[in-house]
């Protein structure tokens, strides 16, 4: 829901901008990520294609320039993946900016519909025909390495080019939180003709993000395990990002009274709608009083989970 019956709700006084509360940023990536990312370098001989899958939501930001750096000899080929969960209604702003990061070859997909999925081989394989195949020019068939951030379904782009070209079941896990793929694979078939294979990776994060607020965009999105930031100040994010969009749909989900921009009051309304309180006993100078205090967490919790499932609407965080 986009404006609607809140059209007229007091948007003067709220937050223009995020404040951060100068959070240190660095404590959210962890130091292991490194070790991936050398496994993936040495994989780098037996590939003739990077796939990058990204959020659609964060087209532009939260890329991990190290993971080029390192890998980027190789045609590149940008998959934006959760397009059902990106408002695209800009989609020729975010490809000019893109083209101006030198990123040319783009597709957005959705890996539950299986939208735009069939284009990724003939568009890798006219990538690779167009290149210069390094040692591997002896090869007939196409290797390519699936990299990119955390959690923005890299395993479920392979499970979905499987499951198109070879009519077969998943080979790489899938999970709703970062970190579900270990380490490096071997080497997955995704196609017959053309004989296509893939390299699932790990998720890899940049240790040297440029802001909070890119951070704090990878949170929302699930790139970071939530806790590392902390529920709170996501759930912070996520009203701050919602409100200033107008975008009110869960005033209604959550049956309140008015959008709201503190976010200590949302979250009590909405442990209250979830029943999400507890009794406490309160000592004071008069005797014990027992009040309902409500689950914050559990409450943040259920916002950003509705949020990560789409049910609060289609956002562009970039
Ligand atoms: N809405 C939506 N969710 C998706 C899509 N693709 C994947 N997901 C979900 O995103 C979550 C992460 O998917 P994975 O494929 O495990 O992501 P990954 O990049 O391999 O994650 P790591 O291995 O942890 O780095 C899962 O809950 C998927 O079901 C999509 O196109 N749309
Ligand atoms: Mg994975």
């Amino acid at each position: 829901m986009r404006l609607g019956p809140f059209l007229r709700a007091p948007l003067k006084g709220w937050r223009e901008r995020f404040d951060s509360g100068g959070r240190e940023v660095a404590r959210w990536f962890p130091g292991h990520m490194a070790k991936g990312l050398k496994e993936m370098k040495t994989r780098l001989r037996q590939v003739d294609c990077l796939l990058e899958v990204h959020d659609a939501r964060i087209p532009l930001s939260g890329r991990n320039p190290l993971l080029l750096e390192a890998l980027g000899v190789r045609p590149h080929l940008l998959v934006l993946n959760k397009m059902d969960l990106a408002d695209l209604t800009d989609q020729s702003r975010i490809l000019e900016c893109l083209k101006k990061q030198d990123v040319r070859h783009v597709l957005f997909t959705d890996c539950f519909k299986d939208e735009n999925i069939k284009k990724i081989v003939p568009l890798v394989t006219e990538l690779v025909s167009n290149s210069q195949r390094y040692q591997r020019a002896e090869n007939i068939d196409t290797s390519m390495m699936v990299i990119g951030v955390p959690n923005v379904g890299k395993s479920s782009v392979i499970n979905a080019l499987r499951r198109l070209h070879l009519r077969k079941g998943k080979a790489s896990s899938v999970g709703a939180e970062p970190g579900i793929t270990r380490a490096v694979l071997t080497r997955i078939q995704v196609c017959d003709r053309p004989l296509m294979f893939l390299l699932d990776t790990p998720g890899v994060l940049s240790p040297r993000i440029e802001s909070v607020e890119i951070g704090l965009k990878l949170a929302l999105c699930g790139a970071i395990r939530d806790h590392l930031v902390g529920e709170d100040v996501i759930a912070d994010y996520l009203l701050h990002t919602l409100n200033s969009r107008q975008q009110f749909s869960y005033v209604e989900r959550y049956k309140m009274t008015s959008p709201c921009d503190n976010v200590e009051t949302v979250l009590k309304s909405i442990a209250v709608f979830l029943g999400k309180t507890r009794r406490v006993k309160v000592f004071t100078g008069t005797g014990d009083v027992t009040v309902m205090a409500p689950n914050y967490n559990a409450a943040a919790v259920d916002f950003i989970g509705a949020f990560r499932k789409g049910l609060l609407g289609k956002v562009m965080l970039d």
